[in-house]
């Protein structure tokens, strides 16, 4: 093409020549435009769909500081204890019912990722073959009561509570709570930071967790997962550890239960229904979070393993895999961001079709928001929890 062009320059003199020139760059144009377009739309795309729900765009400013007197996790000592049989995860009392269960997963080998990705720029692919050993999972995500024995215990306390606020989704805010924010999130306007919102108030300062104890703990960093884990003598799973669990068995299915959204015409998990992000219907039941122990569990009894909040897991992130087979794997040896799984209760096809056992999201450790959560894993089951197996 651009000898064709050369040739043509070089016969210029003629005004009909110039015609041809015109005519030729009008159609290059043309074409390189609609390459172009086509990028950009599948760029503007997925820049929109981090941007969803919370699934990358909701961080927090990497300048803001922690002040000095906040909690730091290396201080706390119970960190030093592991959860032998006088700890206080071991010995915890409350009125709750408990859902801290464990199940035990079956190692084996699968096939992690999906050599069909929605979302190429996440790295859902390449699809490769990882062997895992046994382990245990948390039944469900952890819920407030669960998060409220640790704090009781330990008196730890969040780096949303530290910070002094947290991202909550607009629709859920009252009227009283969004009069003043102004600062919103550019690429999701629908996102935001609300003063004095943390795990004990989900909405802000006029909300609390008295009719939702039995609802997973939000506003919690992955800074904050790590400790609670660590206190219950428990870990975060890696990410091949939750997608397998996630698979349940399965083989390159999309969902926990398999390929269809909803068979039998039932809701399978917490996503939203509507349009987002101006109407849910709640169809499911649920506008907001739901109870840990709601919808059916997969084939290994996990329950809400997609949907309802996302779920933190022990990986750095990055989207660079290769289909070298791998045993165990831990992820990344260094990384900005923390992978986490799974979609939320603001997941919509249309927007951040991300509630597919493949799919895959990051934040800052020390990012929080009302639609992540997390659950625990262990390699060994804390002797506490035996005899309830
Ligand atoms: C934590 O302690 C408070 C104050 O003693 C108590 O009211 C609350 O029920 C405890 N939380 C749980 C989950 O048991
Ligand atoms: C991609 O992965 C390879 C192998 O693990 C590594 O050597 C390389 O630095 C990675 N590149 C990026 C951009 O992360
Ligand atoms: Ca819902
Ligand atoms: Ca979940």
């Amino acid at each position: 093409m651009i000898f064709v062009l050369e040739f043509l320059l070089g016969h210029l003199q003629t005004s009909k020549m110039y015609f041809v020139v015109i005519l030729i760059l009008a159609l290059l144009n043309n074409n390189a435009a609609e390459e172009m377009g086509e990028t950009v739309s599948w760029d503007d795309q997925i820049t929109n769909n981090q941007g969803g729900c919370g699934c990358g765009a909701v961080k927090r400013n990497t300048d803001e500081q922690l002040p000095q007197d906040s909690a730091n996790v290396q201080e706390h000592t119970f960190l030093k204890i592991n959860s032998e049989k006088y700890s206080s995860a071991a010995n915890a009392q409350t009125i709750y019912p408990r859902t801290n269960q464990m199940v035990l997963i079956k190692g084996g080998t699968f096939m992690m990722g999906t050599d069909e990705p929605v979302f190429v720029a996440d790295g859902e692919g390449p699809s490769r073959k990882v062997s895992l050993s046994d382990f245990y999972l948390d039944v469900h995500e952890v819920s407030n009561a669960e998060f409220e024995l640790f704090v009781n215990a330990t008196g730890y306390r969040t780096e949303a509570e530290s910070f002094g606020d947290s991202f909550v989704f607009e629709l859920l805010l009252s009227e009283e709570t969004k009069t003043g924010i102004t600062q919103a999130v550019a690429a999701a306007p629908w996102w935001l930071p609300v003063k004095g919102c943390n795990w004990k108030h989900p909405e802000g300062p006029d909300s609390n967790i008295k009719d939702r104890m039995d609802h997973p703990v939000v506003h919690v960093s992955w800074n904050d997962a790590v400790a609670y884990c660590h206190w219950a003598g428990k870990r975060l799973p890696t990410e091949a550890e939750w997608e397998y669990a996630c698979r349940g068995g399965l083989k390159g299915r999309l969902f926990p239960w398999g390929n269809k959204l909803n068979p039998k015409d039932k809701h399978w998990a917490n996503i939203w229904q509507g349009e987002f992000p101006g109407t849910n219907t709640g169809e499911d039941g649920y506008v907001g979070t739901c109870p840990v122990t709601e919808f059916p569990a997969n084939a290994f009894h996990l329950h809400n393993i997609v949907g309802n909040v996302w779920e933190w897991t022990a990986d750095w992130w990055n989207i660079n895999h290769t289909r070298t087979p791998t045993v165990d794997p831990l992820g990344p040896e260094t990384g900005k961001d923390r992978v986490k799984k799974g979609g939320s209760y603001l997941c919509h096809k249309s927007y951040c079709y991300r509630y597919r056992c493949a799919a895959r999201s990051q934040n800052t450790p020390d990012s929080s928001a009302g639609n992540l959560g997390f659950r625990c894993a262990s390699t060994n089951i804390p002797e506490y929890l035996k005899e309830h197996q």
